[in-house]
């Protein structure tokens, strides 16, 4: 492959953020920025699949631990959990968000900032038992992309905190 296609389709997967696997489709993936010496950061994603199946794992080779989190309040405190599987019915899309479920990475190896990526795999199982795996490179961005330009989106900041930072995974 041309070093010009490949520097290319890298820029490509940075962008859009978009995987296609047999039957895994990914969108939107992202990780939350954050420098090194913080206990973990949070992976986001919409997946949808083509036919019933389930993810099991995540794994990355610049962190210790990746696992499957959930997070839901209880009373006023945000609480997170790890989940055995994440089930993704044919056809729907599940989307990994902050303040709901994500991919969390512990024991970061580095810091991960801005423009940069994340290499992840994310392991399932389809319904007739088959396990497979999908390889992502994971853009690392300070919020979650938005399809529109943010120079179109006319901003006032006045009336309102900015909650992100309470909810970092
Ligand atoms: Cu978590």
């Amino acid at each position: 492959m041309h070093h010009f296609v490949q520097r290319t389709m890298v820029l490509w997967v940075m962008v859009v953020g978009t995987f296609a696997h047999a039957q895994l489709q990914v969108k939107d993936a992202w990780v939350r920025q954050v420098v090194q010496g913080q206990p973990g950061t949070g992976v986001f994603m919409t997946l949808q699949a083509s036919e019933s199946l389930t993810i099991t794992a995540a794994s990355s080779p610049l962190v210790g631990v990746a696992q499957l989190h959930s997070m839901s309040m209880e009373g006023n405190v945000m609480k997170m959990a790890p989940v055995d599987a994440l089930p993704l019915a044919a056809g729907q899309s599940l989307t990994l968000k902050p303040g709901g479920y994500h991919v969390m990475l512990m024991d970061l190896k580095e810091g991960f900032s801005k423009q940069t990526s994340v290499p992840l795999t994310l392991m399932y199982k389809t319904a007739s038992g088959k396990n497979s795996s999908m390889v992502l490179n994971v853009p690392v961005l300070a919020s979650a992309p938005s399809p529109q330009s943010a120079a179109q989106v006319p901003m006032d900041h006045s009336g309102h905190k900015d909650h992100s930072s309470h909810m970092a995974p």
